[in-house]
Protein backbone atom coordinates (compact mmCIF):
# COMPACT_ATOMS: atom_id res chain seq x y z
CA UNK A 1 0.00 0.00 0.00
CA UNK A 2 1.62 3.37 -1.02
CA UNK A 3 0.42 6.98 -0.27
CA UNK A 4 0.76 9.35 -3.99
CA UNK A 5 0.31 12.93 -4.68
CA UNK A 6 1.87 12.87 -7.48
CA UNK A 7 0.70 9.53 -9.09
CA UNK A 8 3.78 8.52 -11.56
CA UNK A 9 6.54 5.99 -10.21
CA UNK A 10 4.32 4.36 -7.89
CA UNK A 11 0.79 4.60 -8.97
CA UNK A 12 -0.11 1.20 -10.41
CA UNK A 13 2.49 -0.29 -7.15
CA UNK A 14 -1.03 -1.81 -5.95
CA UNK A 15 -2.15 -3.34 -9.61
CA UNK A 16 -2.56 -7.05 -9.31
CA UNK A 17 -0.28 -7.22 -12.30
CA UNK A 18 1.79 -4.20 -11.88
CA UNK A 19 4.90 -6.12 -12.84
CA UNK A 20 3.69 -8.02 -16.02
CA UNK A 21 4.33 -6.42 -19.67
CA UNK A 22 0.74 -6.66 -20.36
CA UNK A 23 0.03 -4.38 -17.00
CA UNK A 24 2.78 -2.25 -17.52
CA UNK A 25 1.71 -1.67 -21.85
CA UNK A 26 -2.04 -1.21 -20.81
CA UNK A 27 -1.12 1.76 -18.83
CA UNK A 28 1.01 3.58 -21.68
CA UNK A 29 4.34 1.00 -21.14
CA UNK A 30 7.23 1.58 -23.59
CA UNK A 31 5.25 4.54 -25.44
CA UNK A 32 7.93 6.77 -24.48
CA UNK A 33 10.74 4.48 -25.52
CA UNK A 34 8.52 4.56 -29.07
CA UNK A 35 8.95 8.67 -28.88
CA UNK A 36 12.08 8.54 -27.65
CA UNK A 37 13.80 6.28 -30.61
CA UNK A 38 12.33 8.66 -32.80
CA UNK A 39 14.43 11.81 -31.16
CA UNK A 40 18.19 12.18 -31.64
CA UNK A 41 19.85 11.29 -28.99
CA UNK A 42 21.34 14.38 -28.16
CA UNK A 43 17.37 15.50 -27.83
CA UNK A 44 17.04 13.11 -25.12
CA UNK A 45 19.60 13.99 -23.05
CA UNK A 46 18.35 17.78 -23.97
CA UNK A 47 14.68 17.14 -22.54
CA UNK A 48 16.36 15.47 -19.29
CA UNK A 49 18.54 18.61 -18.33
CA UNK A 50 15.84 20.62 -19.28
CA UNK A 51 13.10 19.27 -17.30
CA UNK A 52 15.70 19.50 -14.46
CA UNK A 53 15.88 15.73 -13.32
CA UNK A 54 18.28 15.42 -10.25
CA UNK A 55 19.45 12.47 -8.89
CA UNK A 56 18.08 10.34 -6.60
CA UNK A 57 20.49 8.04 -5.28
CA UNK A 58 21.53 10.61 -2.68
CA UNK A 59 24.07 13.19 -4.20
CA UNK A 60 21.00 14.78 -6.33
CA UNK A 61 23.67 15.53 -9.31
CA UNK A 62 21.76 16.55 -12.44
CA UNK A 63 20.98 13.53 -14.40
CA UNK A 64 21.20 15.40 -18.05
CA UNK A 65 24.18 16.83 -17.29
CA UNK A 66 26.05 13.49 -16.47
CA UNK A 67 24.56 11.93 -19.91
CA UNK A 68 26.14 14.94 -21.74
CA UNK A 69 29.57 14.30 -19.87
CA UNK A 70 30.02 11.10 -21.88
CA UNK A 71 32.38 12.03 -24.71
CA UNK A 72 31.46 11.36 -28.16
CA UNK A 73 33.29 10.22 -30.85
CA UNK A 74 37.59 8.70 -30.84
CA UNK A 75 40.00 10.00 -27.24
CA UNK A 76 43.23 11.72 -27.81
CA UNK A 77 44.30 7.82 -28.50
CA UNK A 78 42.25 7.90 -31.71
CA UNK A 79 40.41 5.16 -30.31
CA UNK A 80 36.19 5.00 -29.80
CA UNK A 81 35.25 3.23 -26.97
CA UNK A 82 32.30 2.09 -25.79
CA UNK A 83 29.91 3.44 -23.30
CA UNK A 84 28.27 1.68 -20.94
CA UNK A 85 24.66 2.36 -18.59
CA UNK A 86 24.72 1.49 -15.05
CA UNK A 87 21.89 1.36 -12.87
CA UNK A 88 22.96 1.33 -8.96
CA UNK A 89 19.85 -0.92 -7.32
CA UNK A 90 22.45 -1.81 -4.47
CA UNK A 91 19.64 0.23 -2.02
CA UNK A 92 20.96 -0.11 1.22
CA UNK A 93 21.69 2.94 3.15
CA UNK A 94 19.47 2.26 6.55
CA UNK A 95 16.12 3.94 5.99
CA UNK A 96 15.91 3.95 2.38
CA UNK A 97 13.37 1.46 0.75
CA UNK A 98 11.77 2.72 -2.05
CA UNK A 99 14.01 1.55 -5.08
CA UNK A 100 13.53 -2.01 -3.96
CA UNK A 101 9.52 -1.52 -3.55
CA UNK A 102 9.90 -0.49 -7.19
CA UNK A 103 11.77 -3.27 -8.89
CA UNK A 104 9.29 -5.41 -7.57
CA UNK A 105 5.99 -3.86 -7.87
CA UNK A 106 6.99 -2.00 -11.78
CA UNK A 107 10.25 -3.42 -12.64
CA UNK A 108 9.52 -2.21 -16.85
CA UNK A 109 9.75 1.27 -15.77
CA UNK A 110 13.36 0.94 -15.20
CA UNK A 111 13.84 -1.34 -18.14
CA UNK A 112 12.44 1.20 -20.03
CA UNK A 113 13.93 4.04 -18.78
CA UNK A 114 17.18 2.23 -19.10
CA UNK A 115 16.64 1.53 -22.62
CA UNK A 116 15.63 4.77 -23.16
CA UNK A 117 19.06 6.54 -21.23
CA UNK A 118 21.21 3.74 -23.07
CA UNK A 119 20.00 5.34 -26.29
CA UNK A 120 20.61 8.78 -24.85
CA UNK A 121 24.43 7.98 -24.50
CA UNK A 122 24.75 5.87 -27.25
CA UNK A 123 25.48 2.89 -25.27
CA UNK A 124 24.81 -0.62 -26.40
CA UNK A 125 25.52 -2.47 -23.00
CA UNK A 126 23.45 -1.51 -19.58
CA UNK A 127 24.08 -3.00 -16.51
CA UNK A 128 21.63 -2.86 -13.48
CA UNK A 129 23.98 -4.09 -10.28
CA UNK A 130 21.10 -5.22 -7.69
CA UNK A 131 21.90 -5.98 -3.93
CA UNK A 132 22.46 -9.55 -3.58
CA UNK A 133 20.15 -10.36 -0.91
CA UNK A 134 16.71 -9.45 -2.61
CA UNK A 135 16.38 -12.28 -4.16
CA UNK A 136 12.90 -11.53 -5.01
CA UNK A 137 13.92 -8.35 -6.80
CA UNK A 138 16.68 -10.35 -8.78
CA UNK A 139 14.03 -12.80 -9.81
CA UNK A 140 11.38 -9.94 -10.77
CA UNK A 141 13.49 -8.55 -12.55
CA UNK A 142 15.61 -11.02 -14.53
CA UNK A 143 11.74 -11.98 -15.64
CA UNK A 144 10.53 -8.91 -17.02
CA UNK A 145 13.92 -8.35 -18.65
CA UNK A 146 12.70 -11.60 -20.63
CA UNK A 147 9.56 -10.57 -21.32
CA UNK A 148 11.35 -7.28 -22.78
CA UNK A 149 13.71 -9.28 -25.11
CA UNK A 150 11.03 -11.63 -25.97
CA UNK A 151 8.80 -8.31 -27.24
CA UNK A 152 11.50 -6.73 -29.14
CA UNK A 153 12.32 -3.83 -26.72
CA UNK A 154 15.97 -5.39 -26.07
CA UNK A 155 18.84 -6.97 -28.32
CA UNK A 156 18.97 -5.60 -32.09
CA UNK A 157 17.00 -3.22 -33.63
CA UNK A 158 14.51 -2.21 -30.97
CA UNK A 159 11.01 -1.10 -32.04
CA UNK A 160 13.07 -1.36 -36.00
CA UNK A 161 14.96 1.56 -34.93
CA UNK A 162 18.27 0.30 -35.39
CA UNK A 163 19.20 0.89 -32.23
CA UNK A 164 20.96 -2.46 -30.52
CA UNK A 165 21.21 -2.96 -26.57
CA UNK A 166 21.95 -5.75 -24.52
CA UNK A 167 21.02 -5.52 -20.69
CA UNK A 168 22.13 -7.96 -17.79
CA UNK A 169 20.54 -7.76 -14.60
CA UNK A 170 24.38 -8.43 -12.07
CA UNK A 171 23.96 -9.69 -8.20
CA UNK A 172 26.24 -7.90 -5.72
CA UNK A 173 27.14 -9.65 -3.21
CA UNK A 174 25.42 -7.88 -0.38
CA UNK A 175 28.07 -4.71 0.93
CA UNK A 176 26.67 -1.80 1.44
CA UNK A 177 30.68 0.09 0.28
CA UNK A 178 29.16 -1.36 -3.39
CA UNK A 179 26.63 1.38 -3.54
CA UNK A 180 29.27 4.27 -4.17
CA UNK A 181 29.72 4.22 -7.90
CA UNK A 182 33.53 3.89 -8.48
CA UNK A 183 33.07 0.38 -5.82
CA UNK A 184 30.15 -1.09 -7.67
CA UNK A 185 32.09 -1.14 -10.76
CA UNK A 186 34.69 -2.41 -9.03
CA UNK A 187 32.55 -5.31 -8.48
CA UNK A 188 30.75 -5.67 -11.57
CA UNK A 189 34.02 -5.78 -13.15
CA UNK A 190 34.53 -9.23 -11.17
CA UNK A 191 37.15 -8.11 -8.09
CA UNK A 192 36.60 -6.77 -4.19
CA UNK A 193 34.21 -3.39 -4.68
CA UNK A 194 36.53 -0.80 -3.42
CA UNK A 195 36.41 2.97 -3.99
CA UNK A 196 38.55 4.14 -6.80
CA UNK A 197 39.93 7.57 -6.81
CA UNK A 198 38.23 10.46 -9.09
CA UNK A 199 38.48 11.72 -10.84
CA UNK A 200 38.54 10.15 -13.51
CA UNK A 201 34.79 10.15 -12.79
CA UNK A 202 32.78 7.43 -14.50
CA UNK A 203 31.61 9.60 -17.32
CA UNK A 204 35.37 9.66 -18.53
CA UNK A 205 36.83 6.19 -17.30
CA UNK A 206 34.17 3.88 -15.58
CA UNK A 207 33.42 -0.06 -16.31
CA UNK A 208 36.17 -1.55 -18.03
CA UNK A 209 37.76 2.12 -18.02
CA UNK A 210 35.24 3.14 -20.83
CA UNK A 211 32.85 6.14 -20.68
CA UNK A 212 30.31 5.11 -18.03
CA UNK A 213 26.69 6.89 -16.54
CA UNK A 214 26.26 5.30 -13.58
CA UNK A 215 22.81 6.35 -11.90
CA UNK A 216 20.17 5.58 -9.59
CA UNK A 217 17.21 3.14 -9.89
CA UNK A 218 14.61 6.51 -9.04
CA UNK A 219 16.43 8.40 -11.28
CA UNK A 220 16.33 6.34 -14.50
CA UNK A 221 12.80 5.26 -13.88
CA UNK A 222 11.80 8.78 -13.44
CA UNK A 223 12.54 9.57 -17.73
CA UNK A 224 9.83 7.10 -19.17
CA UNK A 225 7.42 9.56 -17.80
CA UNK A 226 9.66 12.77 -18.81
CA UNK A 227 9.65 12.00 -22.42
CA UNK A 228 5.72 10.90 -22.12
CA UNK A 229 4.68 14.10 -20.29
CA UNK A 230 7.47 16.59 -21.15
CA UNK A 231 9.61 19.59 -19.29
CA UNK A 232 6.66 21.80 -17.94
CA UNK A 233 4.74 19.08 -17.13
CA UNK A 234 8.13 17.90 -14.74
CA UNK A 235 8.60 21.43 -13.84
CA UNK A 236 4.78 21.84 -12.50
CA UNK A 237 5.81 20.09 -9.57
CA UNK A 238 8.67 20.51 -7.02
CA UNK A 239 10.53 23.90 -6.97
CA UNK A 240 12.88 25.63 -9.92
CA UNK A 241 16.06 24.03 -8.57
CA UNK A 242 14.60 20.38 -7.05
CA UNK A 243 11.82 20.03 -9.92
CA UNK A 244 9.49 16.89 -9.83
CA UNK A 245 8.09 14.16 -7.80
CA UNK A 246 10.12 11.69 -5.48
CA UNK A 247 9.73 8.75 -3.41
CA UNK A 248 9.80 9.62 0.60
CA UNK A 249 10.97 6.56 2.30
CA UNK A 250 8.74 7.18 6.27
CA UNK A 251 10.03 4.52 8.84
CA UNK A 252 10.46 4.27 12.41
CA UNK A 253 8.05 5.61 14.99
CA UNK A 254 5.23 6.79 12.49
CA UNK A 255 1.38 5.31 12.05
CA UNK A 256 1.73 4.00 8.57
CA UNK A 257 5.27 3.68 7.35
CA UNK A 258 5.89 3.30 3.86
CA UNK A 259 6.83 4.94 0.86
CA UNK A 260 5.39 8.12 -0.16
CA UNK A 261 5.77 10.11 -3.35
CA UNK A 262 5.16 13.38 -3.29
CA UNK A 263 6.45 16.89 -4.81
CA UNK A 264 10.09 17.97 -3.93
CA UNK A 265 10.04 20.42 -1.06
CA UNK A 266 6.68 19.06 0.88
CA UNK A 267 7.74 18.55 4.64
CA UNK A 268 7.83 16.06 7.04
CA UNK A 269 4.76 18.23 8.95
CA UNK A 270 2.78 17.62 5.80
CA UNK A 271 4.18 13.62 5.19
CA UNK A 272 3.20 13.03 8.85
CA UNK A 273 -0.54 13.87 7.94
CA UNK A 274 -0.37 11.58 5.43
CA UNK A 275 1.39 8.90 7.40
CA UNK A 276 -1.33 9.21 10.48
CA UNK A 277 1.63 11.03 12.63
CA UNK A 278 3.80 9.64 15.36
CA UNK A 279 2.84 6.88 17.83
CA UNK A 280 -0.28 8.15 19.33
CA UNK A 281 0.63 10.22 23.06
CA UNK A 282 4.21 10.55 21.89
CA UNK A 283 6.21 13.87 19.84
CA UNK A 284 8.94 13.12 17.26
CA UNK A 285 12.12 13.76 19.19
CA UNK A 286 14.95 13.43 15.93
CA UNK A 287 15.29 12.17 12.39
CA UNK A 288 16.92 11.57 9.21
CA UNK A 289 16.03 13.73 6.06
CA UNK A 290 18.16 11.68 3.87
CA UNK A 291 19.20 8.35 5.19
CA UNK A 292 21.66 7.51 8.10
CA UNK A 293 24.49 9.21 6.55
CA UNK A 294 22.97 12.87 6.55
CA UNK A 295 23.08 15.18 9.92
CA UNK A 296 20.04 14.11 12.25
CA UNK A 297 17.16 17.17 12.25
CA UNK A 298 14.69 17.15 15.56
CA UNK A 299 11.29 18.44 16.07
CA UNK A 300 12.75 21.83 15.33
CA UNK A 301 12.77 21.22 11.92
CA UNK A 302 9.01 19.59 10.88
CA UNK A 303 8.72 22.76 7.72
CA UNK A 304 12.04 21.95 6.05
CA UNK A 305 10.92 21.78 2.42
CA UNK A 306 12.34 18.51 1.72
CA UNK A 307 14.30 19.61 -1.64
CA UNK A 308 17.90 20.01 -1.92
CA UNK A 309 17.93 23.53 -1.29
CA UNK A 310 15.62 23.22 1.70
CA UNK A 311 17.26 20.32 3.20
CA UNK A 312 21.24 21.89 2.90
CA UNK A 313 20.28 25.42 4.33
CA UNK A 314 18.76 24.13 7.41
CA UNK A 315 22.09 21.94 7.77
CA UNK A 316 21.72 18.53 6.11
CA UNK A 317 21.17 16.67 3.39
CA UNK A 318 18.06 15.18 1.14
CA UNK A 319 20.08 11.84 0.93
CA UNK A 320 18.19 9.50 -0.58
CA UNK A 321 15.23 10.92 1.02
CA UNK A 322 14.80 8.16 3.87
CA UNK A 323 13.11 9.91 7.14
CA UNK A 324 13.74 7.84 10.06
CA UNK A 325 11.24 8.87 12.45
CA UNK A 326 12.21 8.80 16.19
CA UNK A 327 9.51 9.18 19.03
CA UNK A 328 10.51 10.66 22.48
CA UNK A 329 10.94 7.55 24.00
CA UNK A 330 14.28 6.40 21.76
CA UNK A 331 17.56 7.10 23.46
CA UNK A 332 19.57 8.86 20.62
CA UNK A 333 22.96 7.39 21.89
CA UNK A 334 21.61 4.00 21.36
CA UNK A 335 20.76 4.95 17.90
CA UNK A 336 23.62 6.63 16.79
CA UNK A 337 25.52 3.59 18.26
CA UNK A 338 24.17 1.18 15.87
CA UNK A 339 24.47 3.46 12.73
CA UNK A 340 28.13 3.47 14.01
CA UNK A 341 28.51 -0.04 14.00
CA UNK A 342 26.51 -0.57 10.77
CA UNK A 343 29.36 1.73 9.43
CA UNK A 344 32.60 -0.12 11.50
CA UNK A 345 31.00 -3.43 10.04
CA UNK A 346 30.37 -2.28 6.48
CA UNK A 347 33.69 0.35 6.06
CA UNK A 348 35.65 -1.07 3.28
CA UNK A 349 38.92 -0.80 5.14
CA UNK A 350 40.86 0.89 2.34
CA UNK A 351 41.66 4.05 4.02
CA UNK A 352 42.90 4.43 7.90
CA UNK A 353 40.45 7.16 9.00
CA UNK A 354 37.43 5.26 8.67
CA UNK A 355 38.53 2.15 9.14
CA UNK A 356 40.39 2.68 12.64
CA UNK A 357 38.17 5.75 13.31
CA UNK A 358 34.64 3.61 13.25
CA UNK A 359 36.02 0.98 15.45
CA UNK A 360 36.99 3.77 17.82
CA UNK A 361 34.04 5.25 17.81
CA UNK A 362 31.91 2.29 18.24
CA UNK A 363 33.81 1.21 21.46
CA UNK A 364 33.03 5.21 22.56
CA UNK A 365 29.25 4.69 22.08
CA UNK A 366 29.44 1.56 23.61
CA UNK A 367 30.96 2.71 26.57
CA UNK A 368 29.01 6.20 27.03
CA UNK A 369 25.40 4.21 26.23
CA UNK A 370 25.74 2.20 29.18
CA UNK A 371 26.51 5.21 31.08
CA UNK A 372 30.45 4.71 31.87
CA UNK A 373 33.31 6.25 30.64
CA UNK A 374 33.73 10.18 30.86
CA UNK A 375 32.81 13.73 29.50
CA UNK A 376 36.09 14.19 28.08
CA UNK A 377 35.08 10.79 25.88
CA UNK A 378 32.28 13.05 23.98
CA UNK A 379 35.43 14.93 22.84
CA UNK A 380 37.23 12.30 21.47
CA UNK A 381 34.03 11.20 19.72
CA UNK A 382 34.26 14.48 18.06
CA UNK A 383 37.82 14.41 17.53
CA UNK A 384 37.48 11.33 15.84
CA UNK A 385 34.80 12.22 13.52
CA UNK A 386 36.75 15.13 12.91
CA UNK A 387 39.58 13.27 11.42
CA UNK A 388 37.31 10.73 9.50
CA UNK A 389 35.34 13.53 8.00
CA UNK A 390 36.81 15.52 4.87
CA UNK A 391 39.79 12.98 5.02
CA UNK A 392 38.05 9.56 4.38
CA UNK A 393 38.56 7.84 0.76
CA UNK A 394 34.81 7.79 0.07
CA UNK A 395 31.05 9.55 1.76
CA UNK A 396 31.03 6.25 3.50
CA UNK A 397 33.52 8.04 6.04
CA UNK A 398 31.69 11.41 6.17
CA UNK A 399 28.60 8.99 6.67
CA UNK A 400 29.80 7.74 9.51
CA UNK A 401 30.57 11.00 11.21
CA UNK A 402 27.45 12.73 10.79
CA UNK A 403 25.11 11.08 13.74
CA UNK A 404 28.09 12.42 16.10
CA UNK A 405 28.26 15.38 14.80
CA UNK A 406 24.56 16.14 14.79
CA UNK A 407 23.69 14.11 17.91
CA UNK A 408 26.24 16.48 20.05
CA UNK A 409 24.98 19.66 18.79
CA UNK A 410 21.58 18.57 19.99
CA UNK A 411 21.95 16.10 22.42
CA UNK A 412 24.60 16.86 24.53
CA UNK A 413 22.58 16.88 27.41
CA UNK A 414 21.48 13.04 27.07
CA UNK A 415 25.45 11.88 26.49
CA UNK A 416 25.87 13.80 29.73
CA UNK A 417 22.58 12.33 31.63
CA UNK A 418 24.00 8.41 30.77
CA UNK A 419 27.13 9.47 32.07
CA UNK A 420 25.13 11.46 35.38
CA UNK A 421 22.58 8.22 35.89
CA UNK A 422 25.61 5.94 35.29
CA UNK A 423 22.76 4.02 32.73
CA UNK A 424 20.87 4.91 30.19
CA UNK A 425 17.73 7.07 30.84
CA UNK A 426 15.86 5.01 28.44
CA UNK A 427 13.98 2.07 29.28
CA UNK A 428 15.19 -0.41 26.60
CA UNK A 429 11.87 -2.25 26.60
CA UNK A 430 10.05 1.01 26.17
CA UNK A 431 11.89 1.77 22.74
CA UNK A 432 10.76 -0.66 19.55
CA UNK A 433 13.15 1.53 17.63
CA UNK A 434 15.44 -1.38 17.14
CA UNK A 435 12.95 -4.18 18.09
C1 LIG B 1 31.67 13.83 -14.08
C2 LIG B 1 32.37 15.57 -12.67
N1 LIG B 1 30.80 13.32 -13.17
C3 LIG B 1 30.29 14.55 -9.96
C4 LIG B 1 29.07 12.53 -10.78
C5 LIG B 1 29.67 11.39 -9.97
C6 LIG B 1 28.40 10.78 -9.34
C7 LIG B 1 27.49 11.98 -9.15
C8 LIG B 1 27.45 12.53 -7.74
O1 LIG B 1 27.63 10.00 -3.32
C9 LIG B 1 25.87 10.67 -1.83
C10 LIG B 1 26.91 10.60 -0.73
C11 LIG B 1 26.27 9.66 0.28
N2 LIG B 1 32.43 14.92 -13.86
C12 LIG B 1 31.50 15.06 -11.68
C13 LIG B 1 30.74 13.92 -12.00
N3 LIG B 1 30.01 13.65 -10.90
N4 LIG B 1 31.19 15.44 -10.41
O2 LIG B 1 27.94 12.98 -10.05
O3 LIG B 1 28.73 12.60 -7.22
P1 LIG B 1 29.02 12.93 -5.70
O4 LIG B 1 30.50 12.77 -5.51
O5 LIG B 1 28.45 14.26 -5.39
O6 LIG B 1 28.21 11.86 -4.84
P2 LIG B 1 28.29 10.25 -4.74
O7 LIG B 1 29.69 9.75 -4.63
O8 LIG B 1 27.49 9.65 -5.84
C14 LIG B 1 26.25 9.93 -3.08
C15 LIG B 1 24.80 9.96 0.07
O9 LIG B 1 24.70 10.08 -1.30
N5 LIG B 1 23.96 8.92 0.58
C16 LIG B 1 24.21 7.59 0.29
C17 LIG B 1 23.34 6.82 -0.29
C18 LIG B 1 23.53 5.37 -0.40
C19 LIG B 1 22.79 4.68 -1.27
C20 LIG B 1 22.60 3.25 -1.22
O10 LIG B 1 21.85 2.77 -0.46
N6 LIG B 1 23.22 2.48 -2.10
O11 LIG B 1 22.14 5.33 -2.21
C21 LIG B 1 22.90 9.26 1.39
O12 LIG B 1 22.74 10.36 1.82
O13 LIG B 1 26.61 9.89 1.61
O14 LIG B 1 27.05 11.89 -0.18
O15 LIG B 1 27.80 9.92 -10.23
O16 LIG B 1 30.33 10.52 -10.80
N7 LIG B 1 33.13 16.65 -12.47
FE1 LIG C 1 36.60 2.30 2.50
FE2 LIG C 1 35.67 3.81 4.52
FE3 LIG C 1 37.78 4.60 3.20
FE4 LIG C 1 35.38 4.60 1.98
S1 LIG C 1 35.97 5.89 3.69
S2 LIG C 1 37.34 3.89 1.13
S3 LIG C 1 34.48 2.76 2.96
S4 LIG C 1 37.65 2.70 4.42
Amino acid sequence: MTTTLTPVLSAHWDDQDSWTLAGYRRRAGYEALARALRMEPDQVIQTVKDAGLRGRGGAGFPTGMKWSFIPQGPGPDGVTKPHYLVVNADESEPGTCKDIPLMLATPHTLIEGVIIAAYAIRAAHAFIYVRGEVVPVLRRLQAAVAEAYAAGYLGSDILGSGYDLELVVHAGAGAYICGEETALLDSLEGRRGQPRLRPPFPAVAGLYACPTVVNNVESIASVPAIIRNGIGWFRSMGSAKSPGFTLYSLSGHVARPGQYEAPLGITLRELLELAGGVRRGHEVKFWTPGGSSTPLFTAEHLDVPLDYEGVSAAGSMLGTKALQIFDDTTCVVRAVLRWTEFYAHESCGKCTPCREGTYWLVQLLRRLEAGHGTEADLDKLLDISDTINGKSFCALGDGAASPIFSSLEHFRAEYLDHLRLGDCPFDPARSTAWA
